[in-house]
């Protein structure tokens, strides 16, 4: 398991900590928000996941990876 923690701009309340932590889990790693410091903790199979992928799932629901 590869682990990373990526900087998020743009995400503000419960509903933004879902909707990143399921389009992580829809394709198939983890992801823990910290909303206070605006990050985004992941986890993932490098053979089957890549980061760039983790990075686009959260970039398509609206947010931007600093
Ligand atoms: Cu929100």
């Amino acid at each position: 398991m590869k682990q990373a923690t990526l900087q998020v701009n743009g995400m503000s309340c419960q509903h933004c900590v879902n909707s990143i932590e399921k389009a992580v889990k829809e394709i198939g790693g983890s992801a823990r928000v910290d909303l206070q410091n605006n990050s985004v903790s992941v986890e993932y199979d490098d053979s089957k996941l890549s980061l760039d992928a983790i990075k686009e799932a959260i970039e398509e629901q609206g947010y931007d990876i600093a």
